[in-house]
């Protein structure tokens, strides 16, 4: 099977982009000339120059240079979708130090489990509702069969055979796979067959394994996150990779991280948007860390944008950026902003105080009022409609 090609035409424009001549004497000034020209030149930036960007004071500098490889591959063009997340267990064997969300036992307080026609009956609730995507993500609930989630996915494409499954992050896919004695081929036929249409990109966390030990020592290693992603490339599926950054992790770790997803990308080409994810402390075992702020988080697309060359795509996921945050990065390097999300719930358990859902006119002004031009695509990158 073939990766579908996403309809993601760049707009035209009359002008190439180009770096203004402020910015180009302020990232001279920062010692970051090469790098640059690099970048203007189309050049592959390297982990040490990753990491050079990232240490530099100059950040409103590195966000412009950021700003014109956004703006050579998409121009104005900002992209949102609308979705609602379901999350249909809490319930989790793994131990991660930073998760808020999950509950390790069935019956603990808190815990909980949807019965298949309630997580369907979300989807119920929404039938005047214009909703093209459900991303689902849940705990590794050691109590549920195998036959749970295909179930769930026919359930839905059942209600609703027009909205997009994006579901079940690689650690899940491994989860069930060792479980149920299946390979990672067999978990992910059973779920196309019962109606995914692609995956999200959470669980990957930090890659290097000294941060990975600390964070979540019992989930997925590398090696299988990034085996899952490309199995599910070979077999049709477009993938999305996330990071999470803010935590114990270094700078280098970061740029590590993002290296090894370019490579993956370089073989498969089937990721479709990388989603850097803001830690946050509440309600975890790391509530010592401070969390990373605004400037971090801009620093941390616009480096992004900058190493990840083959990458479509850079979402600013906007409940844990903060729409503000999220709206500025549209000028450090991303180009969507997510969707509508309703009922998001990982984030909210770890302190996050954005709202549960914006609608789609709030998506739509806050795109025209960053002076970027709203388009409604669909999961796949393909064009909804033109706000
Ligand atoms: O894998 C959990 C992260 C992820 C915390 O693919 C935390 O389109 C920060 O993957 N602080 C799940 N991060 C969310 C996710 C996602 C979200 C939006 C879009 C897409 C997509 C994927 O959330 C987890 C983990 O990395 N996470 N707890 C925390 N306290």
């Amino acid at each position: 099977m073939t990766l579908a090609t996403p309809e993601t035409t760049p707009p035209t424009r009359s002008t190439e982009p180009r770096l203004s001549t402020i910015a180009h004497r302020a990232l001279e000034r920062a010692g970051l000339g090469d790098l640059r020209d690099k970048v203007v030149a189309g050049e592959r930036l390297s982990l040490e120059d990753g990491v050079r960007l990232y240490d530099s004071p100059a950040i409103a500098a590195v966000g412009a240079l950021a700003n014109l490889v956004r703006e050579r591959r998409h121009g104005d063009w900002t992209w949102f979708n609308r979705n609602l997340h379901i999350n249909a267990t809490n319930v989790c064997e793994a131990d991660c130090v930073f998760c808020s969300f999950a509950r390790i036992k069935t019956g603990d307080p808190n815990a909980y489990t949807m019965e298949i026609s309630e997580a369907v009956s979300r989807i119920t609730a929404l039938k005047d509702t214009f909703v093209t995507e459900v991303h689902i993500v849940n705990g590794l609930n050691p109590d549920l069969p195998f036959s749970y989630y295909p179930d769930l996915i026919k359930a839905i494409k059942q209600e609703r055979p027009d909205i997009h499954v994006k579901g079940f992050t690689a650690v899940e896919i491994h989860y069930y796979a060792q479980k149920y004695g299946m390979t990672y081929e067999e978990v992910l036929q059973r779920f196309i067959d019962a109606g995914l249409g692609s995956m999200p990109g959470g669980g990957a966390e930090i890659f290097a394994d000294r941060a990975r030990r600390k964070l979540c020592p019992d989930k997925v290693g590398t090696d299988d996150w990034l085996l899952v992603h490309k199995t599910a490339h070979q077999m049709g599926l477009r993938t999305n990779a996330t990071m999470l950054f803010g935590s114990i992790e270094r700078l280098e770790e970061r740029v590590d991280h993002m290296i090894r997803l370019r490579e993956l990308q370089d073989e498969t080409g089937g990721f479709q948007t990388f989603i850097p994810l803001k830690f946050h402390r509440t309600n975890n075992r790391l509530q010592r860390l401070p969390e990373p702020t605004a400037q971090e988080c801009l620093l941390t697309l616009a480096v992004s944008r900058l190493m990840l060359d083959n990458f479509d795509h850079i979402k600013a996921y906007w409940p844990m950026l903060s729409v503000e945050t999220a709206q500025l990065s549209l000028s450090f390097g991303a180009d969507d902003l997510d969707g509508t999300v309703r009922e998001e719930r990982i984030y909210h358990m770890a302190g996050a105080t954005t709202p549960q859902m914006l609608g789609r006119d709030q998506l739509v002004d806050l795109i025209r009022r960053a002076g970027r031009i709203p388009i409604e695509r669909d999961t796949l990158y393909r064009t909804v409609a033109s706000a």
